[in-house]
């Protein structure tokens, strides 16, 4: 197996800053300066420990290139892309328009990067250099709409990236798969009246965006049935997501018969997330990995290429990651020092609530052609 891995130390510089850490910096409210949840730490530990466990050596390391401004546009619109342009030429930056979403001078620059490394890994798995890929880009993507940024996502790089595999490389069906802790609004929007691109998020119910990404939000027009969203509740572990796994992903992509799967690969669902409720451990991604490649490679020749989202915690998102990689490369797993604690947690395997969730949703792949 060739597994093609993504990442640049310029990904580290996009400068999210101190001023707000949930909330923004407001001595009189008693919010205290405070570094930015989404700052490089996670993912920059996440590279080391694929550098010191050495997965490395199995990987073939691409390239990230700058998105072009036509690659954007194709999600985008011309005045956002603008505006993060000239915003990012200021001395102290700008914010992707939440509030939520800073980013320093030369944050474009940065951002067009990340979607350019999605760019790159789709480039390299539909072209059969590599059989999957993993991109270790930063700022994340899947929240971002076509004119406005915001949960710490400046471009929707997955969606970008998708369009280019159709518009540019001719592939057909795309399936998308949504593992952060978050809805992924961004790239459902993106592809919301279109049959061609399937997309499924398992997330959190009701976290961020508010009111976002509840079961009966299925796409519209053409695109109806195109988009399952599984919002499990908070406490969900390794054999819940599992079973909305098995119950809804998997056979949903086994209908939909994609040519190429892609996952927003977030690891905030994971037991030591400070921003979310969920308990998944490394072995649980691992086991999300493996069955995704399982039903890759039944429908399209096991073409995989990951996007990182989010994932907070800077102890334990390395091991998820590497757990996820690991099984990508079809590489031994490097022992997970926290599984004896995460794996002992009451609440691993699967409640009556979480399959009550997953079941209301399961009915809608039937649907599918
Ligand atoms: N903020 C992400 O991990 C980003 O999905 C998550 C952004 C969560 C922000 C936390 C939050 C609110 C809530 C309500 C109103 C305003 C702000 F994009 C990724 F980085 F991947 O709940
Ligand atoms: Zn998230």
């Amino acid at each position: 197996m060739t597994t093609g891995y993504v990442y640049h130390e310029l990904f580290g510089w996009h400068d999210t800053g101190t001023n707000v850490g949930l909330l923004p910096a407001d001595p009189a409210a008693g919010l205290q300066p405070f570094v930015h949840f989404e700052n490089a730490e996670t993912k920059r530990r996440m590279h080391e420990l694929i550098v010191v466990s050495g997965l490395i050596d199995r990987l073939e390391r691409i390239r990230p290139v700058h998105a072009s401004e036509e690659q954007i546009l194709r999600v985008h619109t011309e005045a956002y892309l603008e505006r993060i342009r000239s915003e990012s030429r200021l001395p102290k930056g700008g914010d992707g328009g939440d509030g939520f979403t800073p980013f320093g001078q030369g944050g474009y620059q940065i951002a067009t990067l990340a979607a350019g490394g999605v760019i790159a890994a789709v480039d390299a798995v539909v072209s059969g250099a590599v059989d999957n890929a993993y991109a270790l880009v930063r700022p994340p993507g899947h929240h971002a709409v076509a004119d406005l940024g915001m949960g710490f996502c400046l471009f929707s790089n997955l969606a970008i990236a998708a369009r280019h595999a159709q518009q540019a490389l001719g592939v057909e069906r795309i399936a998308v798969v949504d593992w952060d802790v978050h809805h992924g609004n961004g790239t459902q929007a993106a592809f919301e009246d279109d049959p061609s691109v399937l997309t499924i998020s398992l997330h959190q119910d009701n976290v961020f965006p508010p009111n976002s990404g509840s079961v009966e939000e299925r796409g519209t027009g053409a695109g109806h049935g195109y988009a399952l969203n599984v919002p499990l509740p908070p406490g969900t572990g390794d054999y819940g997501y599992l079973y909305a796994m098995d119950q809804v992903v998997v056979p949903a992509i086994r209908a939909f018969q994609p040519d190429l799967v892609l996952v927003a690969s977030g690891f905030d669902a994971s037991a030591m997330d400070p921003l979310a409720r969920q308990l998944v451990t490394s072995e649980g991604y691992r086991m999300l990995t493996e069955r995704l490649m399982a039903v890759a490679e039944e429908t399209c020749d096991g073409r995989i290429a990951m996007s990182h989202e989010g994932g907070y915690s800077p102890v334990y998102v390395p091991f998820c990651g590497l757990a996820v990689m690991e099984a990508l490369a079809g590489a031994p797993a490097f022992p997970d020092p926290y599984a004896p604690i995460v794996t002992g947690f009451a609440g691993r395997d699967l409640q009556p609530h979480q399959q009550a969730t997953v079941d209301r949703v399961s009915p809608f792949v039937a649907d599918l052609t």
